[in-house]
């Protein structure tokens, strides 16, 4: 698979029959819908893409020039995570990722809901440091704080139960992320081991999920995109070898 991010004048690649989606490899929101791709086995096609130059035809797909956005016809697309992972869990019922009580299926949205202050506050620390405020430190910490009581309340090894769900890929790729943080020099965003005792297994368990494992990328890693993109020059294809010397026309000699 190509890491390479489209942009602008790149030609669409062709449709090769398989699911498709459009993404960003370092997009939290993307990585979601990878991971349910992942974990249901389904075959699908990767294309990232350039979002600070988009090309033409990925408007034809996301109308508001977002990833993810899953082409599941020919030319035909939806976008935005949750709706495409509910989508595809219906789609593909084989290996059903949410409660088949709909309660429960509630009760999961709002630990999504609860937990999106903590995203927030990721956002302003990784990306726009001056106005990061301590009720924002504050909101994180509660965030973790109620994901880490939900797992003791639930007992389950993962929020959805002895196997991980559309729940579990929904806040993954977040904490996956706020890792990268005190290596950003934001040591109050780090995750201390006894504090959050039961949160910490919950994360080294899920780093260990095929699906999360086959996609993961390290702290570090997303510490140098995080870097790059907060001085405004995000280095897409930090992770791309496609273009290394070996593959270009060799000079004729004279
Ligand atoms: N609610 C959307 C959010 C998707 C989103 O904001 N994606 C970002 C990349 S991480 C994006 O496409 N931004 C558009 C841009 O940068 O122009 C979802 O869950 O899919």
């Amino acid at each position: 698979m190509s890491e390479k991010h489209l942009q602008t004048g790149d030609v669409l690649p062709q449709y090769s029959g398989k699911l498709r989606l459009f993404a960003m490899r370092f997009c939290p929101y993307a990585e979601r819908s990878v991971l349910v791709l992942n974990a249901k086995n389904l075959q699908y096609d990767l294309v990232f893409i350039n979002l600070d130059h988009k090309p033409e035809w990925l408007f034809n797909f996301s109308p508001k020039g977002t990833v993810p956005a899953l082409e599941y016809e020919q030319g035909k697309a939806i976008f935005d995570s949750n709706i495409i992972n509910v989508y595809l869990d219906e789609k593909y019922p084989d290996v059903p990722l949410q409660s088949s009580d709909p309660l429960r299926r509630a009760q999961d949205k709002l630990v999504v809901e609860n937990f999106s202050a903590a995203q927030s506050a990721y956002y302003t620390a990784a990306f726009n440091a001056p106005a990061l405020q301590p009720s924002m430190v504050e909101n994180y910490h509660k965030g973790l704080n109620g994901l880490q009581k939900e797992l003791e309340t639930r007992g389950t090894k993962y929020l959805n139960g002895n196997e991980p769900g559309l729940v579990d890929y929904t806040i993954w790729p977040f904490l996956e992320r706020f890792e990268a943080l005190p290596l950003l020099g934001k040591s109050e965003f780090a995750i201390d081991k006894t504090k959050y005792e039961i949160l910490t297994t919950y994360i080294e368990a899920m780093k260990n999920v095929p699906a999360v494992r086959a996609y993961r990328l390290a702290p570090e890693t997303h510490a140098k995109f995080t870097e790059s993109r907060a001085k405004g020059d995000p280095d897409y294809n930090m992770l791309d070898s496609s273009d290394v010397c070996c593959m270009r026309p060799r000079k004729k000699k004279e």
